[in-house]
C-alpha cells in the first residue's frame, strides 16, 4: 500500500497580518498533484490542520475545496485534530464529511471503540490498521484514558500516560495488516521547527521514541514543522513538517510530504517529495545603502530587516519599507548603552528631563537633537493650549 503523510498545515496562518492564502492555495494543489501522482491509496494528515480554533472562511474554503478534490480522485482522509484545531468543530465536520470519504478522528478512543480505522487499498490488496492519537492537552489526559480498559495506573505522568496508550493502540494491530500510528505529539529529541507553540514542544510534553509501538510499520506524526525522522523508535516513525515556512523559525527549512510504502509484516518505506510552492522566508542585515541594492535579488521573500545604524533614527525603518516592501518586520542594529538605572524622584524632573529619561531607558542612547526638538515643540503647544 502507498500512503502520503502529511500535517501542520495551519491553513489561515498570516504572517505580520498579511494573508498567505494564496500560497496555501498553490501548495495544497501541490499536495493533491502529489497524492494523484503517485497514486497513494490514502492520506494521512497529522493534526494542525488549521491555523486556529475558530478558523474563518477563507481557511475553511481553502481545507474544502481540498478534500473535495482528494474525494473526486478516489483517496480518502484520515485526519486528526492537532493542539491549534477545535477537536469539537472537527467532531461537528466529521459527519458531515464522512461521505465523502474524510475521517475525522477528532478524539481518542480504544482500539475498538473507534480509535482504530481500517482502510483498504484501492486494488484490494491489502488493508491498513490506523490507529488516531489526536493532540491531548495535559489538563484531558485523564478523561482520555479513562475510556481504556485497565487505565487506573496509567497516569504518573503525561509522558507514561501517553505510552501505555500508544501501547494499547501497537497491541491492538495485526501482523496481516499494515499497521499505522497517526499522532499529534512531541517526540524527546525532535528538533522543533521554531513555528510550534512552545508550551506544547516542552519536556512536559515528550514523548520517549521507545514508547512508540514496535508492531507499527510505520508512525506518521504532527506537530513539529521541521521534516524529520524521530530516531530511537521501534518502527520508522517521521514528521512531515509543515507545507510552508510558517515563521522565522522556519527559515532555510525545505518542505516537502511524505509517501509510505509499506506492506504488511515488515517496516515501510518512506521518501520525501519536496513542496516548491510558497514564498520564502528570509533574514537579511546591512546599511539601509547595503538593503536598498540588495532589494532586487531578494524575489518576492517574505524578510526580517536587521538595519545597521549609528544609534536610534527615526524614519528608518519607513524606509526600509519603501525599498523593500515584503520586509514583515524591522529591527534597528546598534550599539545599545547600559541603560541607566531608573533617576529616583522621576516625578521631580522637568518634564524635557523626564522625556530624556525615557529616551535613554528605552533605546540605551540620547534621543536625537530633532527628536528632542519636537518633543518640546509638541509641549509648548500643549500647554499654550492649557
Ligand atoms: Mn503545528
Amino acid at each position: 500500500m502507498r500512503l502520503l503523510h502529511t500535517g501542520d498545515w495551519h491553513v489561515g496562518r498570516t504572517i505580520r497580518g498579511r494573508s498567505r492564502a494564496e500560497e496555501f492555495a498553490a501548495v495544497l494543489d501541490e499536495v493533491v498533484g502529489i497524492a494523484v501522482q503517485e497514486g497513494v491509496d490514502a492520506l494521512l494528515l497529522a493534526g494542525d490542520v488549521y491555523d486556529q480554533r475558530a478558523p474563518g472562511p477563507e481557511a475553511d474554503l481553502l481545507v474544502f475545496e481540498t478534500l473535495v478534490r482528494l474525494h473526486e480522485a478516489g483517496i480518502p482522509v484520515i485526519a486528526i485534530p492537532g493542539n491549534h484545531d477545535s477537536a469539537l468543530r472537527m467532531e461537528a465536520l466529521a459527519r458531515l464529511l464522512r461521505p465523502i470519504g474524510v475521517h475525522l478522528a477528532p478524539r481518542v478512543l480504544p482500539p475498538d471503540e473507534g480509535g482504530i480505522l481500517e482502510v483498504p487499498a484501492r486494488d484490494g490488496s491489502a488493508a491498513a490498521l490506523v490507529a488516531c492519537v489526536p493532540f491531548v492537552p495535559e489538563r484531558r489526559f485523564g478523561d482520555a484514558a479513562a475510556l481504556f480498559r485497565g487505565s487506573e495506573d496509567w497516569y504518573q505522568s503525561y509522558a507514561e500516560g501517553m505510552g501505555r496508550l500508544l501501547a494499547a493502540m501497537g497491541d491492538a494491530f495485526r501482523p496481516d495488516r499494515v499497521n499505522v500510528v497517526l499522532a499529534h505529539l512531541f517526540t524527546d529529541g525532535a528538533i522543533p521547527g521554531g513555528g510550534e507553540r512552545e508550551l506544547t514542544i516542552g519536556m512536559t510534553y515528550a514523548v520517549a521514541p521507545s514508547r512508540l509501538p514496535a508492531q507499527a510499520s510505520y508512525v506518521a506524526l504532527g506537530h513539529v514543522h521541521r521534516p524529520q525522522a524521530v530516531r530511537g523508535a521501534p518502527a520508522p516513525a517521521r514528521y512531515a513538517g509543515s507545507l510552508l515556512q510558517l515563521d522565522f523559525g522556519e527559515v532555510d527549512q525545505r518542505k516537502s510530504v511524505t509517501v509510505v510504502d509499506a506492506e504488511p509484516g515488515r517496516p515501510a518505506r518512506v521518501r520525501e517529495v519536496a513542496l516548491a510552492s510558497g514564498r520564502r522566508l528570509v533574514d537579511v542585515g546591512g546599511t539601509l545603502d547595503d538593503l536598498v541594492a540588495r532589494a532586487g535579488a531578494l524575489g518576492d521573500a517574505y524578510l526580517r530587516v536587521s538595519v545597521r545604524v549609528d544609534g536610534p533614527t527615526p524614519g528608518v525603518a519607513d524606509r526600509v519599507r519603501e525599498a523593500l516592501p515584503s520586509a514583515v518586520d524591522v529591527r534597528l542594529d546598534y550599539r545599545r548603552t547600559e541603560p541607566e538605572a531608573r533617576p529616583a524622584g522621576l516625578a521631580s524632573l522637568r518634564p524635557r528631563e523626564q522625556f530624556e529619561a525615557y529616551y535613554r531607558a528605552s533605546h540605551g542612547a540620547e534621543p536625537p537633537p530633532e527628536l528632542a526638538g519636537a518633543f518640546d515643540e509638541a509641549l509648548e503647544s500643549v500647554q499654550g493650549a492649557g
